[in-house]
């Protein structure tokens, strides 16, 4: 007997993607549709596959719903699984745990979510597969997984735990257990759900992140989806990832080591970005460009950053017109040795920097400037901001400019 089935987590149905910077409404609109477009796309994945069930790991919902709308969505989407005989599984996770989702919708009696108060397992007959799995009552959970019943012999079990595991950095506290924790249960797959990250822990068992269904931000780079998991004779054969993300995000590094010519900039950047939109397949596609590398251009493109950074949206629209340059950031630097002696060095502009720098009430200052801006800015543009780094870059700039300008 062969059948699979799917493994998904971390929905976050209508979450927003974050800092995406679009003064485009047109294209604003269809990264806004993305974390619906990518559940839609999930249940036809399930339907088009003939799956024998769909697991979900958690994290189906972001928090509270803003409206009834976000769970009558998910409701419709999971009613479609219902009407082709596809039954789903759900624990609640830290995000959508018990006691943060207030309100609750009635699921077609397909859908079983799994309790909070208890581990409970489901049995599918027909395909002798048995499912153990418990919510999260609340946000934060510990000494969780030790409650998961023993292996049912003769059967496939698949254990459905949304965890941090342990020792995966900004992930404490979430259901923490081990690797070994999970082994010795004897399952043959532990679908889990939290990390947003793709990974297979483990194959035997199967220890399984399917990563989230939509990245969110330019922290989620890169496709994603699922994972579908095909099994024969009672044994899994194949954990294939799924791309069914609505829209995509790719941070590209590009190398301007030894680039002499603004055209060269153009170039290999254009060459980057027609990558990124080849592996996207025709998605909605937010691009972070950082500039790294040290080259005789650094001045120029500190000096005219922004108007490079236009060029490229430019050119990035020739390409898609929803293929958006979210960032252009520049992490270049001068070669280290000296280049053509300018009005710009016989000024020292580093010693009159350097005394600014020393400036006590200067500092203060800038230090009073840099906490007003984090007050205001979102947390996960946070740990971009740590005020020594930023006072560095700032007087860096502040020499590129001066350079640029006055060269
Ligand atoms: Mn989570």
């Amino acid at each position: 007997m062969r059948f699979s089935f799917i493994h998904a987590a971390d929905l976050h149905i209508d979450s927003p993607l974050a800092g995406l910077r679009l003064k485009d409404a047109a294209v604003a609109e269809r990264f806004a549709n993305a974390g619906r477009a990518a559940v839609t796309a999930l249940i036809d994945e399930a339907i088009a596959s003939k799956a024998a069930f769909l697991v979900i790991a958690g994290d189906v919902f972001d928090g509270s719903w803003k409206d009834v709308t976000t769970g009558l969505f998910f409701v419709s989407a999971i009613a479609r699984l219902h009407r082709e005989g596809i039954p789903s599984f759900i624990v609640k996770g830290n995000h959508d745990a018990e006691s943060v989702v207030s309100r609750d919708l009635p699921y077609p009696d397909t859908v079983k979510v799994f309790p909070s108060n208890k581990a409970e397992s489901f049995a599918l007959e027909a395909q002798r597969v048995v499912l153990h799995g418990r919510s999260f009552p609340n946000r934060h959970i510990d000494e969780f997984v030790a409650t998961y019943p023993a292996r049912r012999d003769g059967w496939l079990n698949i254990g459905v735990l949304h965890t941090s595991l342990d020792g995966r950095p900004g992930h404490v506290g979430y259901a923490p257990c081990s690797v070994d924790d999970l082994k010795r249960f004897g399952y043959d797959y532990w679908a889990l759900g939290h990390v947003h990250a793709h990974e297979i822990v483990h194959d035997d068992p199967w220890i399984v992140f399917p990563g989230n269904l939509q990245g969110r931000s330019i922290r989620e780079t890169g496709a994603k989806g699922a994972v579908r998991v095909t099994v024969e004779d009672g044994r899994i054969v194949e954990v294939v990832p799924l791309a069914l993300d609505g829209a995509r995000w790719a941070h590209l590094s590009v190398d301007l080591q030894d680039v002499t010519a603004e055209d060269d900039v153009t170039a290999r950047v254009v060459a980057a970005v027609t990558e990124a939109h080849d592996a996207a397949e025709g998605r909605p596609l937010a691009i972070r460009v950082t500039l790294t590398g040290a080259t005789a251009l650094h001045n120029q493109l500190v000096a005219r950053r922004e108007s490079i950074e236009d060029d490229l949206r430019a050119r990035a629209f020739q390409l898609q017109d929803d293929c958006w340059i979210e960032q252009l950031k520049l992490r270049t630097s001068l070669p280290p040795r000296p280049v053509a002696l300018s009005s710009a060095e016989s000024l020292d502009l580093d010693r009159l920097l350097d005394t600014a720098a020393d400036d006590p009430a200067f500092a203060a200052t800038l230090y009073e400037l840099i906490e007003t801006v984090k007050a205001k800015l979102p947390k996960d543009l946070l740990d971009e901001l740590q005020a020594d780094e930023v006072q560095a870059r700032l007087a860096s700039e502040a020499r590129a400019l001066l350079g640029g300008a006055l060269s």
